[in-house]
């Protein structure tokens, strides 16, 4: 059951053209604003651009020139300012943080003495350089905070500043609603992915009963007939905290909807737009969601079946990387990347089908699952606790499979983000499952 491990020298070029792609990301990200939208905190939850920005640069200096090059520190009194545990990001604002164009000019000087470490670095040898593990996850980093910051850009108001093409119309879908995952043991999480960060390992065998998962991500009007049906306002659909949540925020529809002449619009990166009916629901909290999937008769799936769902195939009885196959990620096969900048609909993606024929597992909306973010049996926390190991624990709710704002170097079959289950800025939707007969 061991995948093919890629060598040195391609690792090398992958390395590279993720620094780069993400650069060139978040160069966008950060270009198509005014100076005083890089500095304004748009929403409590996020960080001035600005602060993404140097928190970039700084987390590349640290683990690839300091840690792995063993070089001087350029800007060591920074540091701090740049510590995501240090400063909550409501504090952000009011720390003295380099302006727009030293931020700028901080980042690439970073990037510049990288990359002449990246042309002799020894891709094995410590645990952190192995198969380029540390540019891997610093491009994952990077590509990361150009998720965050696209979530900014949505919360930010005023004029659209970014556009990309909408997703190539797809033919309505019209295969079944659901499937039945066989039950039995699967391999969940990678021992073997090069660049798979410490949450998702290792590889260990679990135990999944039968269940039916749904084909295609929630829909838009599929949540709505849970609106008009009065969702919002019956209890038992709802989680005790959930319910207690919406009713205290006066929550009735998810993010950005507002509902005018009978109709539900949506702000969407400064657009206003009538909410797209086939396309994934989006900006719905995981108490949303578990609510949803009550109603439905339902329930959201946990994290192992969505995995099971992705990843196994029955033919070969081996777990895969992506739903498709072993293959990366292109552009026929999901909506990742920031290359549209909405979810594609419902059904779209036929050659990023799983054997079983589930659809979108990849791309398009951050999934909530059942499950609260645990380690796995025979973790460690590699590099650092804080990445993961601090936030393990019943407080915070695993989303799968990434969103059309997740570059593919930061999203595969074993990829787990998580957050808190009252969370909705992020691009996060939902499908639904049920148990199934034996
Ligand atoms: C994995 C998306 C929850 O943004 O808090 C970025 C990723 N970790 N910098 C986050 C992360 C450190 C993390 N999530
Ligand atoms: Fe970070």
């Amino acid at each position: 059951m061991t995948d093919p491990v890629p060598d040195a020298e391609l690792l090398r070029e992958r390395a590279l053209a993720s620094l780069v792609t993400a650069r060139d990301r978040t160069t966008l990200l950060t270009s198509c604003v005014e100076e005083p939208d890089l500095t304004a905190q748009h929403s409590p939850l996020m960080s001035p651009l600005v602060w993404d920005l140097a928190h970039i640069g700084n987390q590349e200096e640290l683990w690839l020139l300091r840690r792995v090059a063993g070089r001087e520190a350029i800007r060591p009194e920074i540091d701090g300012l740049y510590d995501a545990f240090e400063h909550p990001r409501a504090e952000r604002p009011s720390l003295p943080l380099l302006p727009p164009e030293e931020a700028r000019r901080y980042a690439a000087e970073v990037r510049g003495r990288v990359l002449d470490v990246l042309e002799d670095a020894a891709f094995h040898g410590t645990r952190l350089t192995e198969a380029g593990f540390a540019f891997g996850m610093i491009a994952q980093h990077e590509q990361q905070h150009d998720e965050t910051m696209l979530i900014t850009h949505q919360l930010r108001s005023g004029p659209q500043a970014l556009t990309a093409p909408d997703p190539d119309p797809a033919p309505p879908y019209t295969g079944p609603a659901e499937v039945l995952v066989p039950g039995g043991p699967f391999t969940m999480g990678t021992s073997t992915e090069p660049w798979a960060l410490d949450n998702e390992r290792p590889a260990h065998v679990r135990e999944v009963a039968p269940f039916w998962i749904d084909t295609t991500p929630v829909t838009n009007a599929a949540y709505q007939e849970f609106i008009d049906d009065g969702g919002y306002d019956e209890p038992r659909w709802w989680a005790p905290d959930g319910w207690d949540h919406v009713r205290r925020h006066g929550i009735h529809a998810p993010l950005f909807w507002r509902r005018e002449g009978g109709r539900w619009l949506r702000r969407h990166f400064g657009a206003t737009e009538t909410v797209p009916p086939d396309e994934p629901v989006l900006h719905v909290c995981w108490y949303e969601a578990d609510a949803y999937a009550r109603w439905a008769g339902r329930r959201l799936p946990t994290e192992a079946e969505w995995e099971k769902a992705a990843r196994h195939d029955p033919a070969h009885d081996r777990s895969a990387r992506y739903p498709w196959g072993d293959q990366d990620p292109t552009p026929d096969h999901a909506n990742l990347g920031q290359r549209h900048l909405r979810p594609a609909p419902a059904g779209s993606y036929e050659a990023g089908a799983s054997p079983l024929g589930v659809r979108q597992l990849m791309g398009d909306v951050w999934e909530w699952t059942a499950s609260d973010f645990l380690p796995y049996p025979g973790f460690t926390a590699f590099p650092y606790k804080e990445y993961s190991d601090v936030f393990f624990g019943p407080e915070h709710k695993v989303l799968r499979g990434g969103s059309f704002a997740v570059d593919p170097v930061a999203c595969r079959g074993t990829f787990r983000n998580w957050d808190y289950p009252i969370r909705r800025q992020i691009f996060s939707g939902f499908r639904t499952a049920r148990s199934g007969g034996a």
